[in-house]
């Protein structure tokens, strides 16, 4: 089989040819009527036969693999898809460095390895919990659209995950697969395994930071696993990353067409003071203030999936070459990290400042700072659509001390600008910084669904194109 083409005859459309490999199909074909269920009780709440204009991927070449067509959510052919094997690849970081990539798991970092695979998996089904009942509120059908979209795709993002524990992790990978469709974002019983994936997404503005910033951790994630010296694992996530890059988009176009709304609704009612939150509500938009709050909450939850600034965990990931640092292969040095040292901001004698550690140890905090990088520059692209209005308003990020629950900085209280607070000064300014009950009430009252076909919400501006160059008229979903 061309590795390129997808084999769709089976159950389980694959590139890894499961056709000849009777263990692993079994296993997979006893495990999807589970996920079925799962995607039944848990995936998007209603809409689960209506007909949605979706994209499948047909092949793993990066140029041309995906098509479009109606597909009702339930039949969406979830599959297993590998980015093509690279010929004589090698682990390319650690101790291992330049010894051949491996194509089985090496024994020594069996539990290292199944702890990665299944954290990773465990986000991709609690992504769609937390998203269910999103379609109920949708500002227009092709928004509805993308949610489903991102959803179907986190789905199989899960094939993708348990495919790996399937096929090299025996007993104890079937019954993490199992365990992936057992628990549940938000439960108090049996929660997601990290904590931003059991935070709430219950309106359309967080939805769309929640795949600008906490997808955005992925895409990093993703490709310090790309860089595996497991090189089903690196393959895997290979592939995902193109799936990924949707996701974001629909988060960047999503908040940056919310911005575009604001400010029309304000230059047409004269308003040029961002401040007037009440005047510009009554426009029935979203002032910019309140999008600024949920930027901060939805960044500093996210800075979390970074796990501890110092953490041995990432140190031994790193050294035995299963989890490599954002783009690995473009940076210049030993790729060993066993002398080198790296800058961590710490908190020292209460003042945070940076503090040299040794670069192994540092790994998390350094593929943070990569992330923050990445993240700010679409915040630039938001911005740049309030200049054009000339509002003197201008989106940031908030200092990474800020409000976080994981790490250096979890112990204490921060403002936005990373100035120390005590608990009464954060109890009485936390409204200035996150969404306070009134804003989410106000953005509760905007959240009526708009599925009149090419009519979009008052608070949300049109995108520039539609998906797959579709007119502004088209139908994305036909609602059953
Ligand atoms: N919440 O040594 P440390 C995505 C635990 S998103 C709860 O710093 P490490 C997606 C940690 O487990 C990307 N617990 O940990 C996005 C450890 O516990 P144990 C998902 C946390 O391993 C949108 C202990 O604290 N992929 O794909 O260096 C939609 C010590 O911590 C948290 C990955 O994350 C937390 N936030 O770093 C859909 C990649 N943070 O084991 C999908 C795989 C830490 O000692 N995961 N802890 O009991 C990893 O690489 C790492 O495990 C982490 C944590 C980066 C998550």
């Amino acid at each position: 089989m061309n590795i390129d083409q997808v084999d769709y005859d089976g159950l389980i459309p694959n590139n890894v040819a499961l056709g000849q490999d009777v263990r692993v199909k079994r296993a997979l074909e006893k495990w999807h009527p589970g996920y079925l269920n799962w995607w039944n009780d848990m995936g998007p709440e209603g809409f689960q036969e209506s007909l949605v204009y979706l994209r499948t991927a047909v092949s793993v070449d990066p140029k041309g693999w995906a098509k479009f067509d109606y597909v009702r959510m339930p039949e969406y052919r979830w599959g297993v898809l590998l980015a093509p094997q690279m010929e004589g690849r090698k682990v390319n970081f650690g101790t291992h460095k330049g010894e051949p990539a491996w194509q089985d798991v090496p024994g020594e970092y069996r539990a290292m390895l199944r702890r990665l695979v299944v954290i990773q998996g465990d986000t991709e089904p609690a992504s769609v919990e937390q998203q269910r009942y999103l379609g109920k509120t949708a500002p227009s059908l092709y928004d509805m659209r993308n949610l489903f979209q991102v959803n179907v795709e986190e789905g199989r993002h899960l094939w993708a995950m348990v495919y790996l524990l399937q096929k090299y992790f025996g007993t104890d990978g079937r019954e993490e697969a199992e365990a992936l469709l057992q628990r549940r974002s938000g439960d108090p019983d049996t929660p997601r395994m990290l904590g931003a994936f059991n935070e709430k997404t219950p309106d359309w503005l967080s939805f769309f930071m929640f795949t600008y910033f906490t997808d955005r951790d992925g895409k990093m994630q993703l490709e310090a696993l790309a860089q595996s010296g497991f090189d089903p694992l690196s393959r895997t996530c290979r592939f995902m990353l193109t799936e990924e890059a949707h996701h974001m988009f629909v988060g960047e176009t999503g908040v940056t067409r919310v911005v575009q709304r604001t400010c029309e609704a304000m230059k047409e009612a004269g308003i040029k003071d961002p401040n007037e939150i009440e005047k510009v509500r009554k426009l029935g938009v979203i002032d910019l203030p309140t999008i600024q709050k949920k930027a901060n909450l939805h960044f500093s939850l996210t800075l979390d999936l970074f796990g501890n600034e110092i953490s041995t965990n990432a140190a031994n990931a790193f050294h035995a070459g299963l989890k490599g640092r954002y783009r690995e292969e473009r940076l210049k040095d030993d790729h060993q990290l066993e002398s080198g040292t790296y800058p961590v901001l710490r908190l020292i004698d209460g003042k945070i400042q940076n503090q040299d550690a040794p670069a192994l140890s540092a790994l998390n905090m350094r593929l943070r700072d990569d992330y923050v990088v990445d993240a700010n520059a679409g915040v630039g692209r938001w911005n740049k659509v309030i200049e054009s209005f000339g509002i003197p308003f201008e989106i940031k990020l908030p200092h990474v001390a800020f409000h976080r629950h994981i790490g250096e900085f979890s112990s204490i209280k921060a403002d936005v600008n990373g100035h120390l607070m005590s608990d009464e000064q954060w109890k009485k300014h936390r409204g200035d910084f996150l969404p306070t009950d009134d804003d989410k009430d106000f953005i509760e009252s905007l959240m009526r669904p708009q599925m009149e076909i090419g009519k979009f919400a008052s608070w949300i501006a049109p995108p520039k194109v539609g998906i797959d160059n579709k007119s502004g008229d088209f139908e994305y979903v036909k609602i059953a």
